[in-house]
């Protein structure tokens, strides 16, 4: 929760979805000042601490240099932590930290299919990655159910986990069409109702309206 001496943001990011947009929702559900950048590319890619996007900036407040910190999923759960979207507890924490993990083996998945040398090789990858997809949507699933399928995966408030998942599923249905056209309607079909019901409980948190509304409708988009 912001207070008087919350400092304000700055991200650094290309104007996509992609690893900016759970950053995007943690800083707007923090209710925090923020802005973002997307700098000229590869230009600017000498001046990055990891040559990569994204980066985030934290305003000094009291005049020290400001706080420059890279890697989406560190970036990620800093804000978490200090917003109040992950448990202080180290043991609840985790359990949210591991299905970001999970999410990225997907992604890595789905890269690797891109890459495929040939038909048959395109084929075999992407059966890997609709397995790595499918575990990852059980498992959210179960998650979601054990919750006492409230729309959310862990307690009763808007979590990091929350915010991950739903970023995730706007990247694969909106974010990768420029990848493989097919991909909405490929995924489409595996989505359980119980990730339905995340997807639009998070879209309609009254702490991530105008942001979600900003950078496109996914309810719309799995339900239609
Ligand atoms: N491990 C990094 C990966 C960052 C990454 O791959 N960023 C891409 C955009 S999604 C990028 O900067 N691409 C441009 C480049 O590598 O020059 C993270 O999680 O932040």
């Amino acid at each position: 929760m912001a207070t008087n001496n919350t400092p304000s943001y700055t991200l650094r990011y290309f104007d996509a979805i992609g690893l900016g947009e759970s950053i995007r929702l943690l800083l707007t559900a923090a209710n925090v000042e923020w802005t973002e950048e997307h700098p000229e590319w590869p230009q600017e890619k000498p001046n990055q601490p990891h040559g990569r996007l994204p980066v985030l900036i934290e305003k000094s407040t009291d005049g020290s240099p400001d706080f420059v910190i890279c890697e989406s999923g560190n970036i990620e759960r800093y804000l978490a932590r200090t917003y109040g979207f992950l448990p202080t507890d180290l043991k609840k924490a985790a359990l949210q930290e591991q299905v970001r993990d999970l999410m990225a083996d997907v992604a890595s998945a789905f890269v690797g299919f891109l890459q495929a040398i040939s038909e048959e090789d395109k084929k075999a990858r992407l059966s890997s990655f609709d397995e790595i997809l499918e575990k990852y949507i059980a498992v959210q699933t179960k998650n979601i159910k054990d919750n006492g399928n409230t729309g959310r995966l862990f307690g009763d408030n808007l979590s990091y986990a929350d915010i991950a998942t739903y970023s995730f599923f706007k990247n694969l249905a909106i974010g990768f069409v420029k990848f493989k056209a097919d991909i909405t309607e490929h995924v489409k079909p595996k989505l359980t109702p119980e990730i339905i019901k995340l997807i639009s409980t998070v879209e309609t948190d009254p702490k991530l309206a105008k942001i979600v509304l900003k950078s496109g409708n996914l309810s719309a988009v799995v339900s239609a």
